[in-house]
């Protein structure tokens, strides 16, 4: 036993929000925020952080618990939770109100100082499963795994590279079916170590820093997201826009026409698209904030151009600034002491794309200020309400073949203590509020769309990512169904991987497998590495071409669906893209299911995700189900094998399903006509249907719940009254009732008879048609 960690206790003092005990070498803090929360402190010194969270955002909700001491623990007693603390050792347990161990620490050795850091061991059980963290490498569950968060440049990484560009130290442990979250509020070197040393224990800990833990009580891994998200932020509600297809690609552009061309082409081949996005080679020599005038003369005209197709231009930021007097970002930079600097005090200079570049601070509020204001030169030039963020972990010294990142240890931070040992891993962090702010403040009315490479826990608030430079190849295509799941589960609701993939030549087939499963992706984009083979849809013969379209014409048309999940995501920290664990978190056959996924409660894709494929494998949860594609009902619990070609996208339908669609458009400001909602028997649900104007931070909304509920004989689907103050243009509800093979014994609407009335839907079903006049309806249909 190593009883040296703490030593003795000295005292233990019972405060208002939890306990503080103090011990020979050291003290301890416990503290209830909130029903699920309870935040535990351990210090060898005085303080127990010396810097205010980056993650955090102010938090505080009203539990009513107490605390009951005995010869070596104490007990705190809540609604949700009991907590025991060991005293020789500060060892602990959770348990829920039914006696279940959410998380136990180990009793003889729990925590152990590391010449800076910490380690905390916990016990592991057989069936502990770990989720979270994050943007890692690995399956849906992260068990048997050792991960590192360090913000690193990842240039073409390995099928299991790790660091990758960002850290969220955010955990979800499941055993027996109980989740628990752990958040490990440090900014430094942190680790965890998840069964790969020990089939016991798993630990974490990190290289130096605060111990500031935030236990987060279940049983739901909805509750803990939802717990989670309102301790580190609410993720941000993107414009509309933002769900839409969007095209990017790193390539020397000749002029202007390449891009007007990529929209004409885009328009003219009916392959829906929102946004043409423009990598760094649009700026004159890679000075930020700048053009290259010989191939954009008029970057204005250009987005006047492309608005007229319906399409929005969005750009490329990176963190950097050329070193280069005569330059207005150096000038004022340095003018104003922006930039990082050495511990002799000079600024230091690294090497990116500009060649020698500064770096500006922004931990910093009027760095951050300065960095944002710039947006109204981007704006000034027509560029979307938007910025795409790279580089920012911060990546250092390009010229040294990608790999050798310079080091920054001599960084010191605008007070002179060390930089990167405690700040590196908030550089994208902060970058993603200075820009989100800066947009906020050219755009006051608008929300902004902000998309970042690198991050630290709570970057939600701020901004979308995407995986980074993936490879085009079949691993890396399946890979990033796992590592969006898990960003997912980590508070990132926003993501997506480069569709296509963004290193490496690529075959057709690969190509149109990605199109089908990026189509689902809540961040939607086609990106490729300027050395890469082109990724222009209509550069892989028509019969891609034909597949690319259908697919993407299926996200627009179910773009109601989407956006009203985003919107959830916004309140709620709930992902758009969700592993089946987090709908079915009992059936214990879900727990690492990483090739299939659902898009909200109502959808399971299970994309196609092998060459050469003539069929593949779905498991289907208990309920019931319904083939999206010709409407066969199978009952689940089931493992089904359905033949695939090159067309198919698996998609199945939760019984008792209402999916708001709408009809086809080319982007996402076109109105989608009739309010269309698709619905399933087999089983209940409940929809919240989100509507406004796609892109105002503070106009009117309007919000509706669905109800559907069935049974053997009956349907019925409960349209609420139309909530708030945006008002639709005039339109019809068409409530599309799939599957029935018989013609219903009877339908009423709003308690009349209007069975004579129904629409016949060429062998899909029924409808039912009603004018949206925002009063509820009632439809039940009597089978
Ligand atoms: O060192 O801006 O991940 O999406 O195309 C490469 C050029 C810098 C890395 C990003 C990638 C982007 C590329 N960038």
């Amino acid at each position: 036993m190593n009883v040296h960690v703490l030593g003795s206790i000295d005292s233990a003092t019972i405060m208002t929000d939890g306990l503080e005990i103090r011990y020979q070498y050291g003290k301890v803090r416990v503290s209830i925020l909130g029903p699920r929360i309870i935040r535990v402190q351990v210090t060898r010194t005085e303080n127990y952080r010396d810097q205010e969270s980056f993650a955090r955002v102010p938090y505080n909700e009203d539990v009513q618990w107490d605390a009951f001491e005995d010869a070596d623990s104490w007990t705190i007693n809540s609604e949700l939770f009991r907590l025991e603390i060991g005293k020789p050792t500060f060892s602990f347990v959770v348990y829920d109100q039914e006696e279940n161990v959410l998380l136990e620490s180990d009793k003889e050795l729990a925590l152990e100082w590391t010449p800076d850091g910490f380690r905390y061991r916990l016990k592991m059980h057989e069936d502990t499963h770990f989720y979270g963290l994050g943007e890692k490498t690995g399956g849906l569950d992260k068990r048997g795994r050792m991960y590192v968060m360090w913000n690193t440049d990842s240039p073409y990484p390995s099928i299991d590279a790790d660091p990758l560009y960002q850290s969220i130290p955010f955990l979800i442990t499941m055993t027996n079916n109980i989740a628990c979250g752990l958040f490990i509020d440090n900014t430094c070197l942190s680790f965890f170590d998840l069964g790969h040393s020990s089939n016991e224990y798993f630990l974490f800990g990190a290289d130096a820093g605060p111990l500031d833990l935030y236990l987060i009580v279940g049983p739901e891994i909805s509750d803990i997201l939802q717990a989670y998200t309102a301790l580190t932020g609410r993720p941000l509600f993107i414009p509309r826009w933002a769900l839409g297809h969007q095209f990017s690609r790193w390539t020397e552009y000749r002029s202007e026409m390449d891009i007007i061309r990529l929209a004409t082409e885009f328009r003219n081949r009916m392959i829906p698209c929102d946004t043409l996005v423009l990598d760094i080679e649009y700026m004159d020599e890679y000075r930020i904030f700048t053009w290259n005038r010989r191939v954009f003369p008029d970057p204005h005209r250009l987005s006047r151009q492309l608005s007229e197709m319906g399409i929005r231009l969005m750009t490329i930021i990176d963190p950097g600034v050329k070193k280069e007097p005569g330059y207005f970002m150096y000038d004022e930079g340095m003018a104003h002491n922006f930039f990082l600097r050495n511990n002799d005090g000079s600024v230091y200079v690294g090497l990116v794309w500009p060649g020698e570049t500064v770096f500006p601070d922004f931990t910093r509020a009027e760095v951050r200020n300065w960095f944002g204001s710039k947006y109204s030169l981007l704006s000034d030039c027509g560029v979307s309400n938007s910025s795409w963020i790279d580089m920012n972990e911060p990546s250092n010294c390009i010229y040294e073949g990608l790999r050798n990142e310079y080091s920054m240890k001599s960084v010191v931070d605008h007070e002179g203590h060390p930089w990167e040992s405690q700040l590196r891993n908030v550089y994208g962090l902060g970058m993603a509020q200075a820009v989100f702010e800066g947009l906020k403040r050219v755009y006051p009315h608008q929300r902004p769309f902000v998309l970042t490479r690198s991050g630290f826990a709570g970057y939600q608030r701020y901004a979308a990512t995407w995986t980074g430079d993936i490879h085009a190849t079949w691993e890396h295509l399946r890979l990033s169904i796992p590592m969006l799941l898990n960003l997912g589960l980590s508070g990132i609701p926003i993501c997506g991987a480069d569709v296509g993939g963004f290193a490496d030549d690529i075959e057709s087939e690969l190509f149109i497998r990605w199109y089908q499963l990026g189509s689902f992706y809540p961040f939607f984009r086609n990106h490729s590495n300027i050395s890469s083979s082109l990724r222009e849809p209509w550069l892989f013969g028509d019969e891609v071409l034909q597949l690319v379209r259908e697919c993407v014409s299926l996200r627009y048309t179910l773009l109601r669906y989407l956006y009203s999940l985003a919107w959830l995501a916004s309140q709620t920290g709930i992902p758009i893209m969700r592993p089946l664990v987090l709908e079915f978190q009992n059936d214990s056959l879900t727990h690492t299911v990483d090739d299939e996924f659902m898009i909200g409660s109502s959808l399971l894709i299970a994309p196609v995700l092998d060459k050469n494929a003539s069929s593949r494998r779905v498991y289907l949860p208990a309920c019931t189900w319904f083939d999206f594609n010709n409407n066969r009902c199978i009952n689940g619990p089931a493992v089904i094998e359905v033949d695939t070609n090159l067309s198919t996208i698996p998609i199945y339908v939760r019984g008792g399903s209402c999916i708001p669609v709408g009809k086809l458009v080319q982007n996402t400001d076109e109105d989608q006509g009739d309010l269309h909602l698709l619905v399933y028997p087999g089983g209940e649900s409940t929809l919240l249907l989100y509507e406004d104007d796609g892109i105002s931070a503070d106009g009117p909304s309007a919000l509706r719940t669905i109800r559907v509920e069935s049974d053997n004989n009956m349907l019925s689907v409960i349209i609420g009254v139309r909530t708030g103050e945006w008002h639709p243009p005039i339109r019809q509800i068409l409530v599309e009732i799939r599957t029935l093979d018989h013609s219903p014994r009877q339908v009423l609407l709003d308690g009349i008879d209007c069975t004579r009335d129904l629409l016949s839907l060429q062998g899909r079903g029924i409808g039912v048609m009603m004018s949206d006049d925002g009063c509820e309806h009632h439809l039940v249909v009597h089978l």
